[in-house]
């Protein structure tokens, strides 16, 4: 059986950059479900290539059975067992969709989540579009847009995880290196 953690949190909250620090200590295999669709568009002869970058542009959650195809796909290209799944499930579509198509298949370990006010959130994104991320959605337009979709949508399936006591939450809202030191005593604590 495939384990699996999810790790959630807004836009900007960190779930990147210490998604890369946990595969270093702990070989688990990222995967970013942002960072697949946004392949997927890049592709040539991509079929959701334009409804990806509307979606995406526009801070809209991607219908689930792309999303869930393409980690679906990743899982088994790597051969491996252990995946920290980074921007997914963040519907209550999105949530079914994967139930749906892999809860027979995966052990879900827990749901890490990454705590941060928006206000730094949205700081951060904004300085990475400066800084030349090509992101087509490190705009203040998009990252309104970002943000309302978070609250409405991704918010509650964080509520969901807390009540199933599944949730480890990090205050995210500090120099990277300190957030680690919390996610790392998650990681042992679940060895
Ligand atoms: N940074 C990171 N940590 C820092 C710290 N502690 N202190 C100071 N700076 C810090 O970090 C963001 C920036 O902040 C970086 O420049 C970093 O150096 C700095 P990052 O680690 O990238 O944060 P992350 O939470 O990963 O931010 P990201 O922008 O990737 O979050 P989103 O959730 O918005 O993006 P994602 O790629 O997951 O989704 C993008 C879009 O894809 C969605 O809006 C949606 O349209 C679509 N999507 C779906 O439709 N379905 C999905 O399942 C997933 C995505
Ligand atoms: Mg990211």
């Amino acid at each position: 059986m495939k384990n699996v953690v999810f790790v959630l949190g807004a836009p900007g909250s960190g779930k990147g950059t210490q998604c890369e620090k946990i595969v270093h200590n702990y070989g688990y295999v990222h995967l970013s479900a942002g960072d697949l669709l946004r392949e997927e568009r890049a592709k040539p002869n991509s079929k959701h290539g334009e409804l990806i970058e509307d979606y995406i542009r526009n801070g809209k959650i991607v219908p689930v059975e792309i999303t869930c195809s393409l980690l679906k796909d990743a899982m088994e290209k790597s051969g491996r067992e252990h995946f920290l799944i980074d921007g997914f499930p963040r519907s209550d579509d999105n949530l079914r969709g994967w139930n749906r198509a892999m809860s027979n298949e995966v052990n879900l370990q827990f749901v890490l989540y990454f705590e941060c006010p928006e206000d730094v959130c949205v700081g951060r994104c904004l300085k990475r579009g400066s800084a030349g991320s090509g992101r087509s959605d490190d705009n203040m337009e998009s990252l309104k847009k970002r943000f309302k979709t978070y609250v409405n949508d991704t918010m509650p399936i964080i509520d969901h995880y807390q009540s199933l006591n599944l949730l480890r939450k990090i205050d995210a809202n500090r120099d990277a290196d300190e957030v680690f030191s919390d996610v790392k005593v998650v990681f042992e604590a679940a060895k």
